[in-house]
């Protein structure tokens, strides 16, 4: 069984960071070791007066702990963070564990606009995990920030996105992805640059113009996932992509009331068949 570590905070309410990451990877069939960040009552988009319990003083003492027990790891992704010092903190167990691959989503920003907690220092920093990271998972807006360019919200052309991953992926990762990327109005996906091949891949569904909260947090839980257990980028896009529309199809029915977050529980078993039916495949 392939083990994954995920450092993320614990939203306790809103169905984003841990309360995703870990019951998707563990459908997915992984060994899930989550690493919570700070405690909030709920996620900071949209709602107001949330409360938050930062945990970074537990990090270092986790990794000595599991260091000490000779813990070894096969995937750690990383998502929101919440400081700059915790930031340092997830760059001290990627150099604690080297055998594992690295998916940093980098989680500060959307829509042309950076998240309440933070600011440009922080999208700085974030740039530099980045640049540690095998795979790394912006959105449009993050990799703007990531790259200190202006934010181009559509309009765009495949030689825009294209350049936009080289650029990304010279940071220092090997593999550059970006999510929300809607060339022609009518289907949005992922594109991803793998710079060791030197190669591209895509995969794209239908458009569905509604924001729901989390739905980049269940990409990446279902990217990583794909990623730690041996899939090619192509069917981790793939997976990752078909899940998130799912999750997104089966919540439109209540848009109004669950803006907060997507009705990921009741796909999982589709996931779980998608990752079972490329494993067959392989075979
Ligand atoms: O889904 C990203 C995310 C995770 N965790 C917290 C957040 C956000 C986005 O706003 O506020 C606490």
């Amino acid at each position: 069984m392939k083990r994954i570590m995920t450092i993320q905070d614990l939203s306790c309410f809103g169905k984003c960071s841990l309360t995703v990451a870990h019951p998707i990877m563990s459908a997915m069939g992984l060994e899930v070791c989550p690493i919570p960040t700070a405690i909030l009552s709920t996620h900071t988009a949209g709602f107001q007066d949330w409360t938050f319990r930062d945990l970074s003083a537990d990090l270092p003492r986790i990794e000595a702990h599991w260091k000490s027990q000779g813990l070894t790891f096969d995937g750690i992704s990383t998502g929101y963070l919440g400081s700059g010092e915790m930031i340092g903190m997830v760059a001290d167990y990627f150099r604690a564990f080297p055998e594992a691959v690295k998916i940093v989503d980098p989680v500060f920003a959307d829509n042309g606009r950076l998240y309440p907690a933070f600011d440009q220092a922080y999208a700085a920093g974030m740039a530099g995990l980045c640049a540690q990271a095998d795979v790394i998972v912006p959105n449009l807006t993050e990799a703007a920030f990531l790259l200190g360019e202006e934010y181009v919200a559509g309009g765009y052309d495949e030689d825009y996105i294209h350049g936009l991953l080289r650029r990304l992926a010279a940071l220092g990762c090997r593999v550059a992805v970006v999510t929300g990327v809607n060339y022609d109005g009518v289907h949005q996906g992922a594109v991803a640059y793998d710079s060791a091949a030197d190669s591209f891949t895509q995969y794209f569904r239908e458009n569905i113009d509604v924001s729901f909260h989390g739905t980049g947090d269940i990409f990446t839980s279902a990217l990583a996932g794909a990623i730690v257990l041996g899939k090619s980028l192509g069917d981790a896009l793939r997976v990752a992509v078909d899940y998130t529309v799912d999750c997104i199809l089966a919540t439109m029915p209540e848009k109004e009331t669950h803006w907060y977050g997507v009705k990921f529980e009741a796909c999982l078993p589709g996931l779980i068949r998608a990752v079972q039916g490329d494993k067959a495949a392989s075979v």
